[in-house]
């Protein structure tokens, strides 16, 4: 074997041991379109603990969001396991896949109301530049700058070092107002072998309007209700979004760091994720929110019930 054909050799194994797909890895479609909504962010024009009323003047917001679809985008569907409980639309639609999977994203710009270009672009996986999504004048191509009417296929992979939570967002020319607006979602990866939580919550931290938002809603009773029965594997997939900073923090509960430390407090700065699980044992209704405290006064708290078994 000469240099050269060592050399290809040695490549060739350490890309098949970084991407090495399990026999029972799949390719999995995912059809997501930009549709225009009138989100209200406190549909029940109230802070129940504050005190304090609006109006849906004050609250709704013309928007673009992401919606998952129907193979070919014929019906829309809900973005939200049942997990979600009580809001669907923000963040978009909670794409799965497990280390070693071929992930394909149909994406189609239904935003009838503006008429932007819109895009997806994934954190966490591996992909070709055509499949970045990030608009960039002069070097970016179709997958940057998704046209009215127009689609797009993402073609992405999930490896070993994808295990984990991922956020996705518009990152073409509109990506701004876009993640503004509520236009971002999160990948959930898990190992080859690992096991699906019971429950799995997403809780995303963002500003919107005036307003600082969990899933684009704000205070108690508008944010998701999240629901879990003792006993089960609880999953909580984190994300931060916008230009701020936040810390999560759930009552009457801890977790495991890396490193081993307990915590019932983490922050989380603009894209970051992380994924925290417990073994549920403590039934009642709890609050979570973000403990920086103008956003919790501002609706980044919601309730979380665990009911006995
Ligand atoms: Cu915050």
């Amino acid at each position: 074997m000469n240099v050269r054909a060592t050399l290809v050799a040695l490549l060739a194994t350490g890309a098949a041991a970084f991407s090495a797909a399990p026999a029972d890895a799949q390719t999995r479609d995912y059809w997501v379109a930009a549709v225009p909504i009138d989100w209200n962010m406190v549909p029940n024009e109230r802070d129940a603990l504050g005190g304090t009323t609006f109006t849906p003047a004050e609250t709704v917001l013309p928007t673009v969001v992401y919606r998952r679809y129907s193979p070919g985008w014929v019906h829309p569907e809900r973005n939200a396991a049942l997990d979600g409980g009580n809001q669907d639309l923000i963040p978009g639609p909670l794409l799965r896949a497990r280390a070693g999977d071929r992930i394909r994203v149909h994406f189609k710009n239904l935003d009838s109301a503006f008429r932007r270009p819109h895009s997806m672009h994934f954190h966490g996986v591996h992909y070709r530049p055509s499949s970045d999504g990030a608009y960039l004048p002069g070097f970016s191509g179709g997958d940057a700058d998704v046209a009215y009417g127009q689609t797009w296929t993402y073609r992405l992979t999930a490896g070993r070092d994808s295990v984990g939570v991922w956020p996705y967002h518009d990152h073409s020319p509109s990506m701004d107002a876009s993640i503004a607006g509520g236009m971002y979602g999160m990948l959930s990866i898990l190992g080859a072998h690992d096991r699906m939580p019971d429950r799995e919550f997403e809780v995303v931290f963002a500003a919107m309007g005036p307003f600082q938002t969990i899933d684009g809603r704000a205070f108690v009773g508008d944010t998701p209700v999240f629901r879990s029965t003792v006993g089960q594997l609880v999953q909580w997939d984190v994300m931060a979004m916008g230009s701020e900073h936040h810390t999560f923090h759930v009552h009457g509960h801890r977790w495991i760091a890396p490193g081993g430390v307990p915590r019932d407090t983490q922050s989380i700065g603009p894209a970051e994720t992380y994924r925290i699980r417990w073994r549920e044992e403590s039934p009642g209704t709890w609050l979570y929110h973000c403990h920086v405290e103008s956003h919790m006064n501002a609706g980044m708290i919601g309730i979380y019930r665990v009911r006995n078994r």
